[in-house]
């Protein structure tokens, strides 16, 4: 269920989330598209990916792992002030820039660790709102509120 998919999600190291959330994307891209990740909503986030594109790939890449392990920097900072769903449609954006060639894409040849692909499974189970809610959990939590 949502809880114990969410549980398992968090309980992954940093590259292993980065890993299910990439494949968790091109497994409902398709889903999601027609949902339009709120083309309103990403206008809050066009600064940060501006950043982002900026980046070397191993910057960006640095960049995505300080949002899952919450490091105090000024793009986390910037996420943190995000609503949930733009959190999720820049996310979406992200991903969708990793398909273009404009960010650091996953290695053709990567394999996800039984953890990760452990979660994926878990994920697949689900029906399609119950995976934007364990999506929402898995996002809403990451960078770094400049208010808390
Ligand atoms: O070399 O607004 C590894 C709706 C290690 C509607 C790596 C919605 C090895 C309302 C870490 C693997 C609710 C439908 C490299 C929105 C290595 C609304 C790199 C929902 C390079 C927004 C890994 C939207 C990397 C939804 C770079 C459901 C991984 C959106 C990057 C869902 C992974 C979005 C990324 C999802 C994953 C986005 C960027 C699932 C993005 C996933």
């Amino acid at each position: 269920d949502v809880p114990s998919t969410t549980a398992l999600f968090k309980s992954l190291n940093t590259d292993d989330q980065l890993a299910v959330l990439w494949f968790a994307y091109t497994e409902m891209g398709r889903s999601i598209t027609p949902a339009a990740p709120g083309a309103a909503r990403l206008q809050f986030a066009e600064g940060l990916l501006t950043s982002i594109k900026a980046m070397s790939h191993e910057e960006q890449l640095q960049a995505m792992r300080d949002l899952v392990r919450k490091v105090n920097t000024p793009i986390t900072r910037a996420y943190g002030i995000l609503s949930v769903n733009t959190k999720l449609a820049f996310w979406y954006q992200l991903a969708e820039l990793m398909n273009e060639g404009a960010v650091v894409p996953v290695p053709a040849n990567y394999k996800m660790t039984p953890a990760a692909n452990a979660v994926l499974n878990s994920i697949e189970k689900l029906d399609f709102s119950q995976q934007i809610t364990v999506l929402r959990n898995a996002v809403i939590d990451m960078g770094v509120d400049p208010l808390a």
